[in-house]
């Protein structure tokens, strides 16, 4: 196959030439292509059956032990300039980042096919939406991008009319973590991968498309990328809220946007739109819409059971693909927290024994399409997207951070994002626990400087009065022994609806120098075994923690330097002052 676009046929000859594959494979997105690339992996090794009674059309991968997690230390945003990177990312000169991948993919796919990738980050016919073409070594990277993309001859077609895409460049390499980058251009909208075959690093659509390239796109077009999932909740009278939600890594959003509503919250439903990303633009009327730019779910496995999630448990039970999962004797694949079934072989494929280590890799993931979950809501689909009443924002705090809090106006709740600070997960490679600022949840994603990515932000007030109300969540707060103070998932649809009933006007609270908190019995528990003294530690503000809190964000601030936009730092002195007073 070849494109008519030259700017397209062009890259994809010249890559060829260097990398030297055996074979060139434009994938059409089809059914029958995904089958046939599923079938050669299983014969190759990189993809073995699972059950096929009880988890049919399901597969497993292993991948190296070296390459689990994305790798923040060996990826870098190479702007021209240092400044425009920021110290919130890593950077090298484009010209030797150039160089420098250029040398490692020479005949870097000798041997292998070449897949040439089209696809679409968004609704194929949404004015939001825009495209990309990844060329991958990794099959297994073909049919992730398959079901989490708008994959194919759609997508090309889009590409060949617009003239337009972003060039991601892809291969496994031999896996030697001291020859792995991911490195960005974005002046140019390319990026090129070496060296990993593992979720973000190498699904190029996502983490590096869909955030860094695009934030940076966002900022000099007005509009936002951010790590945020899209929900929809629909209350017993039948009006829906749409909100986005930004957690980091491994903290809670694919969670929440297939929650299933608890027992006393008879009448509710939740819409799932996306789990991962958000774009945001104004449209005319000023009103903040989201779209999700993926199709699909690169879930974290553990802890996913039928109490936890429900919907994610049942949708992974066919046509998914696990990635680093234990297998049980029957050939089911097995996780932490499973709750059913025990394991026989861990995630590197050895008998499985407990004395080094849990069965399921930590960051563990699934790969699945999203029209699979029960509760896909068939606005994913639609072009304009979906109308957004409220933005939460929200992280790992377990001492620190209330149940819920809202934001004084849009200013002050830039400030409450861009303070997120989260205990590290296993979703990226690095020390497990500790608490790292991670601003808007965006710490490993924003394609430029900090500063100006508040200072976007904070601009918004100038464009439209209707913008949404901002909010931030808790749901990782502990006791003195470490125990979840709130039984979360589920149950978490409580907040929300506190959250929707303060952007309907319904219902007081309290004003704190944090923000606004509920009022006492804000905060439905019926049917909850949680005591009243529980819910006032929840909703506690340790003001001696929140003066610390508040000067370290104002030491982060510092590091930023003049670029910091002064209504930040306006917010930031504002709270201390308020909470030097108490
Ligand atoms: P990424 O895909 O890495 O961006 O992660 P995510 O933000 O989508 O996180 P996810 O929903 O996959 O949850 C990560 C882990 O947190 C899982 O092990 C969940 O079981 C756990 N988790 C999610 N929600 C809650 C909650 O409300 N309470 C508690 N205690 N744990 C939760
Ligand atoms: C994350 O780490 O936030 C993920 C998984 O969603 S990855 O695709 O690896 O970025
Ligand atoms: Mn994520």
């Amino acid at each position: 196959m070849t494109s008519k676009l030259s700017a397209l046929q062009d890259w994809v000859d010249e890559v060829a030439d260097h990398t030297q594959p055996n074979e060139i494979h434009w994938c059409n997105g089809s059914d029958a292509e995904f089958q046939q690339l599923v079938d050669e992996m299983t014969v190759s090794g990189t993809l073995s059956a699972l059950n096929p009674e009880t988890y049919p059309n399901c597969y497993l991968h292993l991948s190296d032990p070296s390459d689990v997690a994305r790798v923040e230390h060996l990826t870098f945003v190479c702007t021209r300039k240092q400044e425009d990177a920021g110290p919130n990312n890593n950077w090298m000169d484009p010209a030797e980042a150039r160089a420098k991948m250029d040398a490692l993919f020479e005949g870097a796919m000798r041997g292998r096919t070449m897949y040439v990738i089209p696809y679409c980050m968004g609704p194929i016919d949404s004015p939001y939406a825009r495209c990309g073409v990844e060329i991958t070594d990794s099959p297994y990277v073909a049919v992730n991008m398959r079901l989490m993309t708008r994959m194919g001859s759609a997508a090309l077609e889009r590409i060949e009319r617009e003239g337009k895409f972003v060039k991601g460049l892809h291969s496994t390499g031999d896996l030697d973590p001291e020859r792995r980058f991911i490195m960005h251009f974005p002046d140019e909208l390319s990026i090129m991968s070496v060296g990993s075959g593992y979720g973000g690093n190498a699904l190029l659509g996502k983490k590096c498309h869909a955030l860094r390239i695009a934030s940076y796109q966002a900022r000099n077009e007005g509009w936002l990328a951010e790590h945020m999932l899209i929900v929809g909740l629909e209350s017993p009278n039948g009006s829906v809220h749409y909100l986005a939600c930004a957690f980091p890594s491994a903290c809670g959003k694919t969670n929440l946007a297939m929650l299933i509503p608890p027992h006393s919250m008879p009448g509710w439903k939740v819409w799932t739109l996306g789990d991962d990303i958000a774009w945001l633009h104004l449209d005319d009327s000023g009103r903040l819409r989201a779209i999700n730019p993926e199709s699909g779910y690169f879930g974290v496995v553990p802890g996913t059971n039928a109490k936890t999630n429900k919907n994610a448990f049942d949708m992974i039970t066919h046509d998914t693909i696990f990635t680093n999962v234990a297998r049980t004797a029957d050939n089911e694949p097995w996780w932490e927290d499973k709750q059913t079934g025990e394991p026989a072989f861990d995630w590197q494929g050895r008998e499985y024994d407990p004395q080094i280590g849990k069965a399921a890799h930590p960051n563990s993931r699934f790969t699945v399409a999203a029209k699979n979950n029960p509760s896909y809501s068939a606005l994913a689909d639609a072009p304009e997207g979906v109308p957004i009443s409220a933005i939460v924002f929200g992280g790992r705090r377990a001492r620190l951070a209330p149940l819920v809090y809202e934001a004084k106006n849009w200013q002050h709740g830039v400030m409450v994002g861009a303070s997120v600070g989260s205990e590290t997960t296993a979703a990226a490679i690095g020390e497990v626990g500790v608490v790292r600022r991670d601003p808007m949840a965006m710490k490993p994603f924003c394609g430029y400087n900090f500063a100006d990515y508040w200072a976007h932000w904070m601009s918004f007030p100038d464009r439209t009065d209707k913008l949404p109300k901002i909010f931030h969540v808790n749901w990782f707060r502990q006791d003195q022994d470490g125990k979840f103070l709130w039984p979360g998932f589920g149950e978490n649809l409580r907040v929300l609806r506190w959250i929707i009933d303060r952007c309907e006007g319904d219902i007081g609270a309290k004003e704190t120098p944090i923000g606004f908190l509920p009022e006492d019995g804000g905060i439905d528990t019926a049917e909850l075994d949680i005591s009243d003294e529980t819910m006032k530690e929840l909703l506690r503000i340790d003001v001696e923690r929140w003066r610390t809190e508040n000067q370290h964000f104002g030491d982060y601030l510092d590091t930023f330097g003049d670029r910091v936009p002064e209504a930040l730092r306006v917010e930031q002195q504002r709270l201390a002052q308020k909470l030097e007073k108490l």
